[in-house]
């Protein structure tokens, strides 16, 4: 950070409150923010973390008329869930808002009428599309219609969303409504614009001194200017939004306000504006926002996926030119840096909601623990290019490093320290060279992995994060502690000494990307103090004393079995091939898998089984665990079948178990066998024999 900087304000962009999150969302503005915002917390930095759902606009009506359901209720039904997902996934907003909030009416109308004011605002006529059916104008993607630039026949109204575009929807030839589906007719109607081309120079000029922001975002802000930018329309008609105000700043009544409401775009980003001042408000500091947006030495820090690019650097600082126009206080800053995200894909596939083609993140908790999920993200994070995530790899990384490097690493310490010096953290004597080598690794992890993530570094802030427990592992098996346990029992008191310092670094470093097996690992070793309230620097310096009481060890991270990932691989797969195949129908048949030989097939040993008990496991929507009588033994099964059985339905029925299955533990819960199901992609049955059959009857 410069030093010319003396606090931070971090946003996220405000998401939609249209529906769950997914792994895209959370890995485009949420998920490196708040490794970012805990490190400077640790930094002892003064630091504010803003989001907010964005509850306007017609993402959300159109939403609302799909689930029947009126605008207000939808919102508030998913900015509850929402929030809830961020909160379970360890997002660490200082504030989260919502754009309907009284406070962001105000905020909003006060921007505009100041704009208005000045006479920044055009108010001008133009042609609009306008469905005579449903009686009204068919704002952004209420029109959708076909390219001109790409012929995609499905383009919206405000965008294409094959090529990128963003259109003027009178440029969409064969429009249609997506309201009542007919043909819109050209009709007249007023909107106030926002005059972009006049700040041009001043935007160009500003974006020039930004020479150290990531290529994706100067390049896309160039290629704006190059097209020249153009009048915007900030208002729509439309009854769902932020409503113009009736008087203008001198009290006079606005002509043609009504039925409009302010444009989503203008208004969504000062909801930044209005979370903060919510966020002074509730720490008893009502005017304390203003230090964080009307001081010049504010560090202002977007993140955001690239998709929101042009708000961000055109139009919100555009917002704000305007704002400060013939002020000299209460002037805005303008944002000092925009990490954008490149996209995040999905098994190769682009990520899809209407599809469910997602990792939806209340879907992912129920199976999996949040870190492990933070940590593959992160490390994979589309920083510079489009990446990719995979169930595979996530496989990997929780077992290869965060299990196998990690966890093992904290685990072999702690326990081996318990067992052979009474729970205490031996005395050391004169440090080897190795020793010293050790602590000094503890420095340069944390000095590395701090510069990584203040530049917005992530990936390798992760990787360098994981080199230290790889380096801690090396210098545990190099020193041998178990040999020199008898033979050198000073050499032993060092290593551990020195290794528990290690986990306690790891503890603190890990702490931005996984912030819950930090608090774990700290509870370990059995702190006072709060890791949270550790301070960055201090890490290597601050450390654990000799005689100090350890705490109670347990695994960090579980591994994955293989038969988790397949049922999420599966589960991926089934929609792909479900994919039209010309674009537009769905083909009835899923294609077949590749061809197996019959000793392939043999190997599955599958058993006819009873149910004898079956019950819901808490805590989860999915999931049945069983006891199975399989003839000569009895056996337990987890099973995904609790959103299509009632566990009474399921007892007493014969159902085709694999029985042959490696064991596995399915969020805690042992389960020894697959139970067979059939399903189409919505419904999901069981296999049952035809008629009753003894249990344990071979399937050939
Ligand atoms: N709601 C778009 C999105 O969710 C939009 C961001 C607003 S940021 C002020 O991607
Ligand atoms: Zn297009």
């Amino acid at each position: 950070m410069k030093k010319d900087f003396k606090r931070i304000l971090v946003t996220s962009a405000l998401p939609y409150a249209n529906g769950p999150s997914h792994i895209g969302r959370l890995t485009g503005a949420y998920l490196p923010a708040d490794i970012y915002v805990r490190y400077q917390r640790m930094m002892k930095r003064d630091v504010v973390y803003i989001c907010g759902s964005d509850e306007h606009g017609v993402p959300i009506t159109i939403q609302a008329e799909k689930e029947g359901v009126t605008p207000q209720q939808l919102v508030d039904r998913y900015n509850a869930m929402i929030q809830d997902e961020f909160f379970k996934m360890g997002i660490s907003f200082d504030h989260y808002s919502r754009t309907s909030s009284l406070i962001h009416r105000e905020t909003a109308q006060e921007f505009f009428l100041d704009l208005l004011g000045k006479a920044i605002l055009r108010k001008k006529p133009e042609m609009q599309w306008y469905d005579e059916a449903a009686k009204m104008y068919l704002s952004d993607r209420y029109v959708e219609g076909t390219c001109p630039i790409c012929q995609n026949a499905d383009a919206r109204g405000d965008q294409c969303e094959k090529c990128g575009t963003y259109l003027n929807q009178m440029q969409l030839i064969n429009p249609r409504s997506k309201v009542s589906g007919s043909t819109p007719v050209a009709k007249e109607t007023t909107h106030w614009y926002m005059p972009l081309g006049d700040f041009q120079p001043e935007l160009e000029k500003w974006i020039e001194s930004k020479t150290h922001w990531k290529d994706n975002v100067i390049n896309y802000c160039k290629g704006w200017f190059t097209q020249k930018l153009a009048d915007r329309a900030i208002t729509r008609d439309l009854d769902w939004g932020v409503p113009l105000p009736k008087q203008d700043n001198n009290r006079k009544p606005i002509e043609g306000v009504d039925g409009k409401v302010l444009y989503v775009w203008f208004e969504a980003v000062l909801g930044y504006i209005s979370s903060t001042k919510e966020w002074a408000q509730k720490i008893g500091n009502p005017g304390k926002w203003k230090e964080y947006w009307q001081q010049d030495d504010t560090k202002l820090v977007h993140f955001i996926g690239k998709d929101n690019i042009v708000f961000h650097a055109i139009m919100f600082p555009a917002i704000m030119m305007a704002y400060n126009k013939n002020k000299s206080v209460d002037r805005f800053v303008l944002v000092s840096e925009i990490p954008a995200c490149e996209f995040l894909n999905l098994e190769g596939a682009k990520l899809s909601t209407s599809r469910n083609y997602a990792v939806w993140v209340k879907d992912y908790l129920e199976k999996f623990p949040p870190d492990p999920l933070r940590y593959t993200l992160t490390s994979n994070l589309p920083e510079n290019k489009d990446s990719d995530f995979s169930w595979k790899d996530f496989q990997a990384k929780n077992n290869n490093e965060l299990a196998d490097i990690l966890g093992n690493f904290v685990n072999r310490s702690l326990a081996f320290t318990i067992k052979n010096f009474d729970g205490r953290v031996p005395a050391p004597g004169a440090f080897s060279v190795m020793d010293n080598d050790m602590l000094n690794e503890i420095h340069r992890a944390q000095i590395e992995v701090g510069e990584c993530i203040e530049n917005f570094k992530f990936r390798d802030a992760c990787r360098r994060f994981m080199d230290l427990a790889r380096n801690a592992n090396k210098y545990f098996n190099d020193s041998e502690p178990w040999k020199t346990l008898k033979s050198d029992r000073a050499k032993c008191q060092n290593t551990l000494y020195v290794s528990v310092q290690v986990v306690k670094a790891l503890a603190v470093i890990m702490h931005p990307f996984m912030p819950f097996t930090s608090e774990k690992a700290w509870k370990m070793l059995n702190m006072k103090e709060q890791v949270v309230g550790q301070n960055w620097n201090q890490v290597s310096e601050n450390r654990v004393s000799a005689g100090h009481i350890l705490g109670d060890v347990e695994i960090l991270f579980t591994k994955i079995e293989d038969d988790m990932i397949l049922r999420e691989t599966n589960a991926l797969n089934q929609i792909t091939e479900n994919k039209e195949s010309d674009g537009s129908k769905p083909s009835k048949m899923q294609p077949l898998s590749n061809p197996i030989a019959i000793d392939d097939f043999t190997k599955v040993d599958m058993r006819s089984a009873t149910v004898l008990q079956c019950e819901k496991i808490d805590g989860t929507s999915k999931l049945l665990k069983l006891q199975l009588d399989l003839g000569g033994e009895k056996r337990q099964v987890v099973s995904g079948l609790a959103e299509y059985y009632k566990p009474d339905e399921l007892i007493g029925k014969q159902v085709i178990v694999v029985a042959n299955l490696k064991p596995a533990k399915i969020r805690g819960v042992e389960s020894n066998g697959m139970i067979l199901t059939v399903g189409d992609g919505q419904n999901v049955k069981i296999l049952v024999p035809e008629n009753l059959i003894a249990s344990g009857a071979k399937v050939s």
